[in-house]
């Protein structure tokens, strides 16, 4: 992955306003602050956009909307709150430009590029469940005079916390080193969703309830030990992909 103050810096060096996405699911989580700091410095508007509503509760985001301003609830898979998403960045584009640049900045996965091709209508931002899919900087026209910008995905190469970006998708499933360790964490907070999508007891122990979900999904060594790195990984896919719904 390219530095990511390289990114950051040449992303809001381009563009008169920047919306953060962020995944509706966590969407704390997936915020990062150096960056809004960042972007507020530069003097450019910053819009928060929390993607993925069909995925979360509307009570608990409504919550959050009140903290973020301004802000826009969307999905983009269901195409909810694209038409007052529109609306939000005309509200914000100087009128004055002939041209109008929006920086599409979040975290690998949070559907930046979904959110893009929902806006223009039709597909033109490249997508993919694996996350760190778009690799360089790509402007797309969605008005006669705004023009959105593609980003790849970035977190500082500071942020070591593999619970963290195996939580929020930021790396892929397949290249966590120690899936076992992050899946433990994982049931610490989603115990229950976990448990119920699997279909097993939701036991108090992490290691025993990993168990029970490799024995359950079949994961198991030669003479029936339980695999349950194996199981780890399956975990973290289904996860990431969004089946396990959060409850
Ligand atoms: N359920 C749901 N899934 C979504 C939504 N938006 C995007 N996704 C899924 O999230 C995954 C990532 O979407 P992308 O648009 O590629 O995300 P990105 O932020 O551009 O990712 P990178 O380019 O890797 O940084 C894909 O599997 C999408 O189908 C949404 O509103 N709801
Ligand atoms: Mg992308």
């Amino acid at each position: 992955m390219k530095n990511f103050w390289d990114i950051v810096n040449d992303v809001i060096g381009q563009s008169d306003i920047v919306m953060e996405i962020l995944d509706a699911r966590f969407v704390e989580e997936t915020r990062n602050k150096e960056l809004e700091d960042r972007i507020r410095a530069k003097g450019k508007k910053l819009i928060f956009v929390i993607n993925k509503c069909d995925l979360a509760e509307k009570g608990v985001l409504e919550k959050k909307k009140r903290e973020l301003n301004p802000c826009v609830f969307v999905s983009a898979i269901k195409r909810f709150g694209i038409t007052m998403l529109l609306h939000e960045i005309q509200r914000h584009a100087d009128k004055s430009k002939e041209r109008v640049v929006v920086g599409v900045v979040g975290y690998p996965n949070t559907g930046k590029s979904s959110v893009i091709n929902a806006l223009k209508g039709r597909a033109s931002a490249p997508v993919s469940p694996q996350s760190g899919f778009t690799k360089a900087l790509q402007l797309i026209r969605i008005t006669s005079r705004i023009y959105l910008l593609d980003t790849p995905g970035v977190y500082s190469y500071m942020e070591k916390d593999a619970a963290k970006h195996a939580l929020i998708s930021s790396m892929d499933f397949s290249r966590i080193k120690d899936p076992e360790s992050a899946v433990i964490s994982l049931l610490e907070y989603n115990r229950k969703a976990i448990a119920s999508h699997y279909g097993v007891k939701e036991l108090k122990d992490s290691e025993a309830l990993l168990v029970e979900i490799a024995v359950k999904m079949n994961k198991v060594k030669k003479g029936g030990v339980p695999d349950t790195k194996l199981a780890a990984q399956m975990l973290l896919k289904d996860w990431q992909r969004g089946k396990i719904r959060i409850i």
